[in-house]
């Protein structure tokens, strides 16, 4: 969202270090965050220590000292690199009356922000809502609103306000979980697996801002017949996608392959989040092939692969064939691209040369195990003959006495619906 008054909120980022190894890049990334929630970074206070204290995250005198750098900087809100307890910011609100704001949150926020289709949407508040029920309290929870409106009278015998706030969340969130589940449906039913199984599946996948957007729309415009209205939101900033785009991707020899965009992945990304977003990742978890992007121009891009595939993990979606794809190269001085290397490609998104290699690799590893055969298909079963003319890449085609005779590169599967008509396959 643009801030077109300029009033934006100054904060200050502030992280114990406790032997992360990654410390200083989650502290960086704690800022581009903060960015994306539309809020300025004032200053940035780290401690350095092994552990993180139970009662106030901080140690005593740290405390002391954000207290003062805030009011030095006219700063009220303090946002935390981990996600804490909701004690521990109690205890930091109490102690230095400003308001602390942990990753987790901002991350949520940052998510709500972003969420522009009913199922984001849904997802999110789902995951905020489960985020507040523990961390509600009497005074100055977050739906007071709404549970007032019920009364005393309404409320079960020794029932405490605080009972009846936390049953009024849980309720709410089953209410919807029910939606989200008739809009999974919905999306479920318009998917390919209702309407086609025998093109391959391509899931583009990866950290946030890698440029998954960018690579699908550039595939898209290899596609032979493109057009405007099928292009992806792509843009310089940090969950620009939230939900799940699929399209097809028709090549000149006459094979295709859908392609999926979706959510990217940041570190310590919230555990409750990626549980409402699997059904957005289901295409990955269904994918033959999965498309790692990864911007290479990045100094932290090792790190970035270690949270993606950890959080792959997470989501169930696991031994996967993969394409590396290291983007951004154009941005990366002596990196040479576009290059292909085993399963790894060096390229730039916004390059036509780049997407025809990726073209090239994908073919490669899509249609590895496509074998070329031989097909006899008596007019009769017409049907059949025009659904391998549309769905193959066709050798050679030859309309017999007998019927459509035709030399096609067929998948496993392809082959397995066929066999009743399969002639002959091509020598090894
Ligand atoms: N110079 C350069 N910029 C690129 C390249 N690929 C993507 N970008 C830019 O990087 C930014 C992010 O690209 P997106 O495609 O939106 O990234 P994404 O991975 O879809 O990000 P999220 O949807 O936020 O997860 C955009 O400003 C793109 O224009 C590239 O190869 N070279
Ligand atoms: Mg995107």
């Amino acid at each position: 969202m643009e801030d077109l008054n300029n009033t934006k909120e100054r904060v200050i980022i502030a992280g114990v270090s406790h032997l992360q190894p990654d410390f200083d890049y989650t502290m960086e990334e704690l800022g581009s965050l903060v960015v994306a929630n539309n809020m300025e970074v004032a200053d940035v206070i780290k401690q350095n220590a092994d552990s993180v204290s139970g009662a106030t995250y901080f140690g005593k005198g740290k405390v002391t000292e954000i207290a003062e750098i805030a009011n030095a900087d006219d700063v009220t809100t303090i946002i935390l690199n981990d996600e804490l307890t909701p004690s521990q910011i109690r205890n930091l609100e109490k102690s230095t009356k400003l308001s602390f704001m942990d990753r987790t949150e901002l991350i949520l926020q940052v998510f709500s922000n972003r969420a522009h289709t009913k199922q984001a949407k849904l997802q999110v508040e789902i995951a905020k809502l489960q985020y507040q029920l523990p961390r509600i309290h009497p005074s100055g929870n977050p739906l007071d609103q709404q549970s007032s409106s019920g009364g005393l009278a309404n409320r079960g015998a020794g029932e405490t306000k605080l009972e009846m706030d936390r049953r009024v969340i849980r309720k709410r969130i089953d209410y919807l979980r029910t939606q989200l589940k008739a809009v999974d449906k919905t999306i479920d039913v318009q998917s390919r697996r209702r309407t086609n199984t025998t093109v391959p599946l391509v899931s583009l996948v990866g950290y946030t801002n890698a440029g998954k957007s960018t690579t699908m729309n550039g595939l898209l415009n290899f596609n032979k017949d493109d057009s405007e209205d099928r292009k992806v939101f792509e843009k310089d900033m940090l969950f620009a996608t939230l939900d799940t785009s699929v399209r097809k991707i028709d090549l000149e020899d006459n094979t295709s392959f859908l392609l999926s965009d979706t959510v990217g992945f940041v570190s310590k990304l919230p555990h409750n989040l990626i549980e409402s977003f699997k059904t957005t990742l289901k295409e990955a978890a269904d994918a033959d092939l999965l498309i790692q992007v990864i911007d290479v121009s990045d100094e932290h891009w090792r790190n970035m692969i270690e949270v993606t595939e950890k959080t792959l993990n997470e989501v169930g979606v696991k031994g996967k064939p993969m394409i590396y794809a290291f983007n951004k190269a154009d941005l990366k001085p002596g990196q040479q691209f576009p290059m292909i290397e085993g399963d790894n490609i060096y390229y730039s998104a916004i390059d036509k040369e780049s997407i025809a290699k990726l073209v090239d690799l994908i073919k490669l590893k899509l249609f590895a195990n496509y074998e070329e055969v031989t097909l006899m298909i008596p007019y009769k079963n017409q049907k059949i003959a025009e659904e391998i003319l549309r769905n193959t890449q066709i050798i050679s085609k030859d309309f017999t006495n007998d019927g459509s005779l035709l030399t096609a590169k067929l998948s496993p599967e392809q082959i397995n619906n066929y066999k009743g008509f399969v002639q002959e396959k091509a020598p090894e």
